[in-house]
């Protein structure tokens, strides 16, 4: 073993010495390796094949009823101040973290294999790449890393020559709710998780390391982690534009990641980069450049037909892991909204009965590679990434946000992320239709205090004047019977067509308070079954609502104290007195 590999074999054995596991095994990440996984997966019940004529290499695995989310309540962010991790997260000492976790995963691999699971995010040439280890006992686990990151060998060769790695340990220990914590460590690059096999609690590339540790080392080394897909949008004349979109969760991400041009709009190719993650540096030349740090989708499946979202449809008929889905009398999957087929089994694996709730657990999902993707972009792999032309962020409200509208400039594009919100649905614990700031789509993934990261977001203008511009996007405004205004799916690529040509100088708009919003006519509508009226009211800014939206963003930011970025609150004042202006006028 290389020096530079003595420090991850030093860890490994001090692991499997406290853990105790029958066997160590490396993973190598081939074809074989996956193979023989499902195999042992089979013969042991924790995967169920579904039915391989209609579904070629598709398996099932139906998790324990308790294990079918993230759990941010037992998730914890243990930097050595309890400020630095901020009101955004949980903190507990890093000392009490370690010792609470030492303390489960103790002699807890006893009987089980050990895996040693070396992973890169990002292609696996890019200097914006960073690399991991996640050992675990979970062989799903290691299938599913093998599905969503560039994991084995190649990742190997590369710690072997960079010597630094994300430490991530994880156990499925015994499920028990009682004893489940996701904790993770920034200052030490390190995460341990215990108790829980659901995706984004055991799967470490992905939350844990790529948007919570990525974040925090983003900060440290000038770029950004965030959760925003990656889509590539090619018009007639072959011109192809990259945006990067973050938008909360039930906002449609990887619906949007995967448009379908309507029919109406000839010519127009979307490529798919990212549905979930983007890494944002600065190249040389100021440039903002994404890289997607996963190589595949653990995407929610309920709702996902024909319409919602056709790839996404036919790239799950192969090759793709499903996770608490139903099945139907000849063993494919089903889940609501599937549109076809009916079920006979639910996702706990008992016969179909509408008493017990939904056939599909609400948050099943499915694992597949990118490469699935009818739509990939082998840009996906590109070293050197993407150029970003466009940041839009969004949000689901029935009221208050207009359609579309751009941001001033970067610092107003901040404060606009920064006030991200979305209405509760009813696929969430809790009352409907309230609105939770969620800003930049990241209140569950940003791994240190939120202030900080917005003054880091602020840092970017100093370092270039080449920045693309930010947006704001709601397909979701509803009339006052409950109606959207908005058809949504594919015609949200006629948005994004003024979006792209506002980033050519190329499309009108007029100047509000709160930023720049198409005219009517700006917005190509040809063949699109919109009234004028409805048009009007998806383009209205009612003042006094936006004053009220500010003064309960102004509110939201200063519940961060005295670490909020003076910009911020200086942006908010001057939309707020901007619309007090027009309000006064008004009167
Ligand atoms: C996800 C999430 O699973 O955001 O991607 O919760
Ligand atoms: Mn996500």
């Amino acid at each position: 073993m290389t020096s530079k590999l003595e420090a991850l074999q030093a860890w490994v054995d001090q692991v499997a010495a406290h853990t105790q596991p029958e066997a160590v095994h490396w993973c190598t990440g081939s074809k074989e390796e996956y193979q023989d996984l499902i195999e042992f997966m089979l013969a042991t019940g924790t995967l169920k094949k579904l039915n391989q004529e209609t579904h070629p290499g598709c398996f099932l695995h139906l998790s324990d009823p308790n294990d079918v989310a993230r759990v941010e309540h037992l998730t914890f962010v243990c930097s050595p101040e309890e400020d630095d991790a901020g009101p955004n997260n949980l903190w507990m000492p890093p000392a009490d973290g370690h010792k609470q976790m030492d303390a489960l995963f103790e002699n807890c691999m006893q009987g089980r294999i050990m895996y040693v699971i070396p992973y890169c995010m990002g292609p696996i040439d890019s200097p914006y790449s960073r690399c991991g280890v996640e050992i675990t006992d979970s062989p799903y686990v290691v299938v599913n890393m093998k599905l969503m990151t560039r994991m084995g060998r190649k990742a190997l060769e590369r710690i072997e020559r960079e010597g630094t790695f994300v430490r991530g340990l994880h156990s499925t220990g015994e499920l028990d709710p009682e004893r489940r914590f996701i904790m993770h460590f920034p200052e030490e690059l390190s995460i341990k998780s215990y108790g829980s096999g659901y995706g984004g609690n055991a799967l470490l590339g992905k939350k844990c390391h790529a948007l919570r540790i990525a974040s925090h080392q983003g900060r440290q080394e000038g770029w950004l982690a965030e959760h925003m897909l990656i889509v590539g949008l090619e018009n007639p004349d072959g011109a192809v534009h990259f945006i990067a979109c973050a938008f909360p969760s039930a906002c449609g991400k990887t619906n949007l990641a995967m448009l379908i041009p309507p029919e109406s709009m000839p010519g127009w190719k979307v490529w798919t980069l990212g549905d979930d993650i983007a890494w944002l540096h600065l190249d040389d030349g100021g440039k903002l450049r994404a890289v997607n740090p996963e190589s595949g989708y653990f995407g929610v499946v309920p709702g996902t037909n024909e319409k919602t979202n056709k790839n996404a449809f036919d790239m799950i008929t192969h090759d793709a892991i499903f996770t608490n889905v139903a099945t139907t009398a000849d063993n494919q999957p089903w889940w609501e909204g599937k549109k076809v087929g009916k079920p006979a089994k639910d996702w706990r694996g008992r016969d179909y009965d509408p008493a017990n709730g939904p056939a599909a657990h609400p948050n099943s999902r499915f694992t597949v590679a990118a490469t699935n993707n009818p739509c990939y972009s082998e840009l996906a792999d590109a070293p050197e990434g993407v150029p970003i032309s466009a940041i839009v962020f969004g949000g689901r409200r029935k009221q208050v946000a207009p359609l579309v509208y751009e941001a001033k400039d970067w610092n107003h594009g901040v404060l606009i992320g920064a006030s991200t919100a979305s209405e509760t649905t009813a696929a969430m614990v809790g009352d409907v239709g309230v609105v939770r700031r969620d800003p930049m789509a990241m209140k569950p993934f940003c791994g240190y205090n939120f202030a900080d990261y917005w003054e880091h977001w602020l840092s970017f203008p100093e370092k270039s004047e080449h920045l693309p511009k930010i947006f704001h996007v709601n397909w979701f405004r509803q009339n006052d019977d409950g109606e959207f205004l908005w058809p949504g799916f594919g015609e949200n690529l006629r948005v994004l067509e003024w979006i792209i040509e506002r980033c050519e100088h190329r499309a009108g708009a007029h100047e509000t308070p709160i930023g720049y919003l198409p005219h009517a006519e700006d917005l190509n509508t040809d063949a699109l079954e919109i009234t004028p009226e409805v048009l009007d009211e998806l383009l209205t800014v009612d003042t006094e609502q936006w004053r009220a939206e500010l003064q309960s963003v102004l509110e939201y930011l200063e519940s961060y104290g005295d670490r909020l970025p003076e910009e911020l609150r200086r942006q908010q004042q001057v939309i707020a007195n901007a619309l007090d202006d027009q309000l006064a006028k008004a009167s």
